[in-house]
């Protein structure tokens, strides 16, 4: 069956590409249409003309809509988990608790949409009253990845239409899949023709013409910081809104007097789970001097029983790379670290499985230095540094020594450093004793530095990139 994009109501077809499951490359996930430039700007403009009606639509309406969506995604998350994890390569445990979260989202923001309210202040002038409200920004342009196929495309649909904007959604192009079921249940949840479009295809034709349109109100994008710097350049010629989450090189600090198994288990997680391949995961790993040699031990017996194979199988830990070109990065980049004189101390090589997947041991560095490029540059694999540290002082400034600021952070058992780091790490989510990945779907989202530009994703603070302040004065 070819999925095909929802383009004003209709199920639009075209030229079509296939979707590989990286655990299995003989094996073809689904057959997804590729929208032109043509597709895309009919799209566009079916979003501008839904828009007058929806932005001032009911908000039982709205509310009713986003609530059947949640509850449709999260009676399915057992089948649309197994999608995601055929298509991206998580673990099905993961893919699956990737799909609840995106539930979870729409069901906060059904909530939401009941709690619209604004603010009446009295003026400093007589007999003035002033009003204070929100409204939707208008169309959307969305623009995700490929790492969290559902949940990235949920947390910025979900509240976009909450507060009554339409929306574009171009979703990866070697995802398309759980994309297309997302926005399949909110089409048969309610959403009237235009309100929701989809435009899967090529960043280069579908994604460059909504950055092209004059258009496209507010513009919001989860992705690489190269295509981050387009995004932001196209928006402030046609005057639009837009919001970035791009790279990390997030700093995970061990101190001495750390949990060991707390420490071992938070950057197991965040810098190796979803195959490291999270804006989020831990990639530098700064430990002080005197837990080192047991860190080092105890985080490498914890890496040699971890299993790598196909994401549908039950007992693994870490699924496939999601494809050719992210494997080849990661391997090159284990070079440049080994020629960079750091000690590949783990992992690091191609493995070969059952089925043929792009499958990769995951590799630890030791005896690494902040200045390399193994720690200055994103990798987005199943890669991580060890840079040894004398103290909590020399941890917090290479910590902070990093172009990037998404999250950071710390296993410790000391208050003081915990509140120190929590004061002074210059990131945007700081986690104590937690690892760097794996967020709330209700608190905000984002960084800082090179990582993010624009209001925070997610929760309540989602209502400053969707909608624009008003401010009314009337005399009476
Ligand atoms: C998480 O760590 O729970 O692309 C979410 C990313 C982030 C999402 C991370 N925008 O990895």
């Amino acid at each position: 069956m070819l999925h095909r994009n929802l383009i004003g109501g209709d199920w639009v077809s075209g030229e079509a590409s296939v979707n590989i499951n990286p655990s299995n490359t003989d094996q073809v996930v689904g057959e997804y249409a590729r929208a032109s430039a043509e597709d895309t700007k009919a799209a566009i403009a079916a979003a501008r003309t839904a828009l007058p009606e929806w932005s001032r639509s009911p908000i039982l309406e709205r509310h009713v809509i986003l609530r059947k969506t949640a509850d449709e995604i999260l009676a399915r998350k057992e089948d649309l988990g197994r999608l995601l994890a055929r298509e991206e390569g998580k673990t099905l445990p993961e893919a699956i608790g990737e799909v609840t979260r995106a539930g979870q989202i729409f069901d906060f923001f059904a909530g939401e949409v009941l709690r619209l309210s604004g603010e009446v202040l009295p003026s400093v002038r007589p007999n003035i009253g002033v009003e204070i409200t929100r409204e939707p920004v208008g169309v959307v342009g969305i623009i995700t990845p490929w790492n969290f196929p559902i949940a990235i495309p949920a947390w910025k649909m979900a509240p976009a239409l909450a507060y009554g904007n339409t929306v574009v959604l171009k979703p990866a192009d070697l995802v398309p899949g759980s994309a297309w079921a997302l926005v399949d249940i909110l089409h048969r949840a309610g959403a009237p023709a235009g309100v929701v479009n989809l435009v899967m295809g090529r960043g280069s034709v579908a994604g460059q013409t909504l950055l092209d349109s004059p258009d496209v109100n507010a513009l919001t994008f989860t992705g690489s910081a190269g295509t981050g710097r387009r995004v932001a350049a196209s928006s402030i010629e046609h005057n639009r809104k837009f919001q970035l989450e791009m790279g990390g090189k997030n700093p995970f600090v061990v101190l001495d007097d750390a949990d060991l198994s707390v420490a071992v288990e938070a950057v197991a997680n965040s810098s190796f789970f979803s195959t490291g391949q999270r804006c989020t995961a831990s990639s530098r790993l700064i430990v002080t001097e005197g837990i080192h040699e047991r860190f080092v031990a105890a985080l490498t017996e914890k890496l040699k029983s971890l299993v790598v194979d196909d994401a549908l199988k039950a007992g693994i830990h870490i699924g496939p790379v999601v494809d050719e070109s992210q494997l080849k990065q990661d391997l090159d980049y284990i070079g440049i670290g080994r020629s960079e004189g750091a000690r590949l101390a783990f992992g690091g090589e191609r493995l070969e499985r059952e089925t043929p997947g792009f499958y990769l041991a995951p590799a630890l560095f030791t005896e690494a230095t902040n200045d390399m490029r193994i720690a200055r540059e994103e990798i987005f694999g199943p890669i991580a540094a060890v840079i040894r540290v004398r103290d909590y002082d020399e941890a917090l400034a290479v910590a902070n020594d990093t172009s990037f600021g998404l999250s950071s952070g710390i296993a410790t058992t000391s208050l003081k450093h915990a509140i120190h780091f929590k004061r002074n790490s210059e990131a945007g989510m700081v986690m104590v004793n937690l690892p760097t990945a794996g967020v709330d779907f209700h608190a905000p989202f984002g960084g800082r530095k090179g990582s993010s530009y624009g209001p925070r994703e997610q929760g309540r603070y989602a209502a400053e990139f969707y909608t624009t302040v008003k401010t009314a004065y009337t005399l009476a």
